[in-house]
């Protein structure tokens, strides 16, 4: 058996660790997205594999029996490469996901199907915005340049920001719900924007919202092909000792 884990979440780092412990032969993939990724108690690789192609190229050429994805929900684009590459090179598939968070009685969320709705429903008078979703998209706010943005993101931006008006924190998280809720009192925050990215990581602002009465436009997941999907460390490894050599579907 040797394992490809698709990484760069909480919940790949915990898969890497079932793996070590359990002595499985594996690589852990990161895209290079950030300067200085976590370390792994398994050898890792970095960079992308050049499409679905690169990606098949590479399972053959590493002789990989098992794919884990356990990117992030918005990881679209890897999480359907690895669907078409697994399928193409005849390599099982698993997906590790956290579920979605669901909003409380307590929660002021307007929940959006992506980016684009979510800049739409900024008000056009200026409020001050935390954009709690990285930088990849923030090109998308340019429209609404009269805003003042708090942006957290992990690395400093090279480019120089497409808003006049913003506010940069750097940190790459866990974060936790005192620090979040300083964050959003000091910065006089009126409305958050956020991924449903799930899971414990990134959850601690949705709960300093709740305790602070604040808005969240909350962008769903988007769409993904049909996969084997499960929540749980232990559900993978049930799998890698039971999977014949079918496909993820
Ligand atoms: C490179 C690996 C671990 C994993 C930590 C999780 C938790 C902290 C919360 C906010 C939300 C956001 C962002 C976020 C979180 C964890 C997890 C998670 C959100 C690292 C990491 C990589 C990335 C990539 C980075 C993205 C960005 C997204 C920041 C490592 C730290 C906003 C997603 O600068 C960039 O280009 C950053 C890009 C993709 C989303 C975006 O579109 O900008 N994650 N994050 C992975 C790789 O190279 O393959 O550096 O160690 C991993 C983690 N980020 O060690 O336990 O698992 O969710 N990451 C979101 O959830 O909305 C921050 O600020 O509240
Ligand atoms: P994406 O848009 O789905 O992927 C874009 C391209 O990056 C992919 O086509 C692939 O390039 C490469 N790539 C992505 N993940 C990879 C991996 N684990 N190993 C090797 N190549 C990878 O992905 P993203 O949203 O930019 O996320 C990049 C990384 O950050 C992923 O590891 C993801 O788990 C992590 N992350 C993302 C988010 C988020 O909000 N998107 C949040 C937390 C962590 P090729 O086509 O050349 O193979």
């Amino acid at each position: 058996m040797r394992v490809l884990l698709l990484g760069g979440t909480t919940e790949a780092a915990l898969m890497a660790l079932a793996l070590a412990d359990a002595g499985i032969d594996a690589v852990y993939s990161y895209a290079g997205r950030t300067m200085a990724p976590a370390p792994q108690p398994i050898p890792t690789r970095t960079g992308g594999f050049g499409g679905v192609a690169g990606l098949a190229d590479y399972l053959r050429a590493e002789m990989i029996t098992h794919v884990v994805d356990a990117t992030h929900p918005f990881a679209a684009r890897i999480g359907g490469n690895a669907v078409a590459a697994c399928a193409g090179a005849g390599v099982p598939l698993i997906v590790l996901e956290r579920p979605a968070w669901v909003a409380t009685d307590a929660d002021l969320w307007t929940r959006v199907a992506d980016i684009d709705a979510a800049v739409s429903l900024l008000p056009e008078e200026p409020w001050t915005v935390f954009l709690a979703i990285g930088r990849q998209r923030l090109d998308a706010f340019a429209v609404k340049p009269q805003h003042h943005y708090v942006l957290r993101i992990v690395d400093p931006p090279e480019d120089p920001l497409p808003l006049p008006d913003a506010k940069i924190i750097l940190a790459r998280g866990p974060f936790d719900v005192a620090g979040d809720a300083a964050l959003l009192c000091d910065h006089g925050v009126d409305l958050i924007v956020a991924k449903n990215a799930g899971g414990a990581g990134a959850e601690a602002k949705l709960t300093a919202a709740r305790g602070l009465g604040l808005p969240v436009i909350m962008i769903d997941r988007p769409a993904m092909p049909p996969r084997r999907t499960v929540a749980t460390v232990i559900d993978v490894m049930d799998w890698l000792h039971h999977a014949p050599a079918d496909l993820g579907v």
